[in-house]
């Protein structure tokens, strides 16, 4: 049995465009990925869809810092009042701040909102718009609930969360993401009574956000199995030798393979990480659940069939640990019913 938590104020983040390649494209992190996840889960009959509680605030600024929650929170009453197109679907930042130079970065928040979108962002791949707020925050409050019930007792919980959280930085967005749902069930879990708890990131994309909320700390086990940054987005994390600083030297491991990968080398790292997982010891487990690692997803190169999905999630079912799978990316949208359904259907045959 696993219960799904889910919101349908997802909806209100109805990006329609986003910056690639040099044009404005169709937006791929849209409502339909979680209606089609929703309806999987629903008839796979795993257990109850439950609403989420509401959203615990503080448990978010022990992830993100305040300010850069409050700049998320009036971002759109910002926007009208500084005289913007209140019909723009989506917003994109295109200034920040210089990275070098003699002076080194000099990071200003402005009274202009065109520096503060800088400010609170790294990419211009991820658009905002009038519900972003509202679906955001929404999103966090599915991956609180979940790490609620799985604090409480519950084996497992599937948080189905949108918009998606773990390229979300302690003060910046990105990656399609605002707020750092995995993070926050950690956070949650940790609050709830777990010493320590173990993030295993299988997104296609390195969790850059997650990894740098945790990576000084060693209560939170990061661990990440993703492109390897030197070929794929998000470049500047994700790398072998990043393995946590001062208390969390050791607490951050990466696992980057090559775009093309297999189901057989995939394996192969998952089983090193969930090693390194058990070695740490930990009470609770967070799963940030990408299913951009199918074959044919549209942004991604990794290639694991629908199959495949089944030996993944059986593989962190066996883990037996009590775990939050929160949903992360995912584009091909009409796989995400059968890759999601295997998934979850391998986890909990194996438990
Ligand atoms: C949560 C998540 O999976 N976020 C992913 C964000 C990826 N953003 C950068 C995408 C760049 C895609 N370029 C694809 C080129 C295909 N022509
Ligand atoms: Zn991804």
């Amino acid at each position: 049995m696993m219960r799904t938590v889910f919101s349908p104020d997802h909806s209100l983040h109805d990006p329609q465009v986003e910056m690639a390649d040099g044009k404005l494209v169709p937006a791929v992190e849209i409502p339909r990925r979680a209606q089609m996840v929703l309806e999987a889960v629903r008839e796979a009959k795993f257990g109850d869809i439950i609403a989420p509680d509401g959203l615990d605030l503080g448990c978010i600024e022990q992830v993100h810092s305040p300010d850069y929650v409050q700049f998320l929170e009036s971002f759109w009453q910002r926007w009208l009042e500084a005289g913007r197109d209140a019909d723009v679907t989506d917003t994109f930042p295109f200034i920040w701040p210089a990275q070098g130079g003699p002076s080194g970065l000099r990071k200003i928040r402005t009274r202009h909102l065109d520096g503060l979108m800088g400010y609170y962002s790294f990419d211009a791949g991820t658009p905002m718009g009038p519900g972003t707020w509202a679906a955001a925050s929404a999103s966090a409050s599915v991956a609180q609930t979940a790490a609620r019930m799985v604090a409480g007792g519950e084996r497992q919980a599937f948080a189905l969360c949108r918009p998606p959280g773990h390229h979300a930085m302690p003060d910046a967005y990105g990656g399609y993401c605002f707020l750092n749902n995995a993070a926050i069930a950690a956070q949650t879990l940790r609050n709830g009574g777990a010493q320590k708890v173990a993030v295993l990131d299988v997104d296609y994309h390195h969790g850059n956000g997650t990894q740098a909320i945790f990576y000084d700390r060693d209560d939170v086990f990061f661990v990440s199995l993703h492109a390897d940054p030197m070929d794929e987005y998000p470049y500047f994390l994700g790398h072998g030798d990043e393995t946590g600083a001062g208390a969390g030297q050791g607490f951050n491991l990466n696992l980057p393979l090559p775009p093309g990968t297999r189901w057989e080398d995939y394996a192969q790292a998952l089983a090193s990480a969930l090693a390194r997982i058990e070695a740490f010891g930990a009470d609770a487990l967070v799963i940030s659940l990408g299913l951009d690692i199918y074959e044919r997803d549209p942004i991604s190169q990794f290639k694991l069939t629908h199959d495949d999905f089944t030996g993944l999630g059986a593989m962190l079912g066996a883990a037996n640990l009590p775990t939050v799978v929160v949903f992360e990316g995912g584009y091909a949208v009409d796989a995400l019913a059968v890759n999601a359904v295997n998934t979850l259907t391998g986890f909990l045959d194996n438990r």
